[in-house]
């Protein structure tokens, strides 16, 4: 069993977690903020609809550590859960995905750890969302701690999906009924043909634009 001194620790040392993931949300949100509106600014055209941030929650961040085996700890935590500090970014078209895939990954003081493109390859659960996990610096007065985001970037429709399959999922806790599974990839499907629908129908729009300027 912990002494109260060591209670206490855990709780500074968790403050001094949450503070930095705070920290981190902050400056990636604001410095998409600024490449959404330069692209308006030379583009007139804004390739991020919304921008959500969230920090997990810690049962999320227990929950996930049983899954993968390991035990609760601050440590454990640090290294094993990569979506600690999440941002989500919510586009109107897929091919703006990759552009903001693009521009966040020449910033040059956020360092890419890995990327998931759930979009080429979409997730069993008919999951699809292009992840980039970055570690941001985080300047204290004393030390720079580099801070891992997970930024998902995704579509409207996407994202419309993803909530509702988010909330069955913990209604069944995991173990939806295979009937269910089946018309939610179905949904998934329909879902990913309006997004190719719906771009394309832009790109038509963009030429007749072009070929007639008022
Ligand atoms: P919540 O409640 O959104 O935070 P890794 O991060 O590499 O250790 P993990 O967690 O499998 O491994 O990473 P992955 O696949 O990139 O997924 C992380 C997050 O993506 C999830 O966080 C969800 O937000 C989202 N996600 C992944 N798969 C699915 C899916 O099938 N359906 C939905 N709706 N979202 C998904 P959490 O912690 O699971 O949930």
């Amino acid at each position: 069993m912990e002494t109260n001194t060591g209670v206490k620790d855990s709780v500074d040392s968790w403050k001094t977690i949450m503070f930095l993931y705070n920290a981190a949300l902050k400056e990636v949100g604001t410095k998409l903020e600024i490449l959404n509106d330069e692209f308006q600014y030379v583009h007139q055209y804004n390739p991020i609809e919304h921008i959500k941030t969230r920090i997990k929650t810690a049962e999320s961040i227990v929950q996930k550590l049983k899954r993968y085996g390991h035990e609760s700890s601050i440590d454990n935590m640090i290294k094993y859960v990569n979506d600690i500090a999440g941002v989500r970014l919510i586009c109107s078209f897929t091919s703006d995905i990759y552009v903001l895939a693009e521009m966040i990954g020449k910033q040059s003081d956020l360092k890419v750890i890995s990327i998931k493109d759930y979009i080429k390859h979409p997730k069993e659960s008919g999951y699809k969302s292009y992840h980039m996990l970055v570690t941001v610096p985080i300047y204290l007065s004393d030390s720079i701690v580099d801070t891992k985001v997970e930024i998902q970037i995704r579509t409207i429709a996407m994202d419309f999906w993803a909530s509702l399959e988010h909330k069955i999922y913990y209604k069944f806790e995991g173990n939806a009924p295979d009937h269910i599974s089946k018309e939610l990839r179905e949904c998934a499907d329909m879902i990913s043909n309006l997004d190719e629908k719906m771009l394309s129908l832009n790109n038509e729009i963009q030429n007749f634009a072009i070929q007639r300027p008022d």
